[in-house]
């Protein structure tokens, strides 16, 4: 059934020049955003998470049936779970079930097994996918399910960077433990990626190696 369709009266014109200002601005802007890996402890609203996450659910996604869920973890007892099950996974990964060549790939990042910000940052966030979504009592399936999922992923990491927060993209391999902390294991949900969000340690760095960005053009050709 075709439903209405709305006039769109959200869309702002800008000029041209005005939109050349704020596409540099936001190019700044986001350049400023790094993953780090090491976080203070000082604790986090959680109303700026809602509002991260509602901007989440924004996103461009498959038939919109939405097919994320998300689980803000600030409990010390359940982020001290996930760090424990992260660390036993990542301490198998780097003696060698990651293989020579990505280990070689992780060395200048200088990661390792050991993931205190698991525990240190005030919010873990767990996203999920959805295979199915339920509608007026009906099981639907959903559609294009990754690339919903990871276009809403990078909206909430901008708008935690936005807000003045530090993240962190991690996926422990396998995800399933996360199912079970989060009391989401079922059939119709499967990890996808845990951010992790908070203020950066004063002693946060960033590996050289990550800030060294392809250049306009090595990413993009225009035809
Ligand atoms: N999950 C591991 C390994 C890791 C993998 C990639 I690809 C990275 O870009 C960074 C780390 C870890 O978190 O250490």
């Amino acid at each position: 059934m075709t439903q209405a369709h709305l006039p769109l009266t959200d869309f702002i014109e800008y000029s041209p020049d005005e939109m050349l200002k704020r596409a540099q601005d936001n190019y700044q802007q986001v350049k400023r955003r790094h993953s780090i890996r090491a976080f203070s402890d000082r604790a986090v609203p959680q109303a700026i998470i809602e509002q991260c996450i509602l901007a989440a659910g924004t996103a461009p996604n498959g038939a919109n049936h939405q097919p994320w869920h998300f689980v803000a973890i600030n409990s010390p007892q359940i982020k001290a779970q996930i760090r424990q099950q992260a660390e036993a996974l990542e301490q198998a990964f780097y003696a060698g079930r990651a293989g020579e060549e990505w280990l070689d790939a992780l060395k200048p990042l200088g990661t390792n097994a050991d993931k205190p910000y698991l525990e240190h940052a005030p919010w873990l966030i767990a996203v999920f996918s959805k295979k199915r979504t339920e509608e007026s009592g009906e099981q639907k399936s959903n559609y294009y399910v990754h690339e919903s999922v990871g276009i809403a992923t990078g909206f909430l990491i901008q708008a935690l960077h936005h807000a003045g927060l530090g993240t962190l993209t991690h996926t422990p391999k396998p995800m399933s433990f996360l199912s079970k902390v989060c009391g989401r294991d079922n059939d119709n949900e499967r990890p996808y990626m845990l951010i992790i969000a908070g203020y950066p340690a004063d002693d946060a760095t960033i590996p050289q190696h990550a800030i060294d960005k392809k250049s306009l053009n090595e990413i993009c050709d225009f035809i």
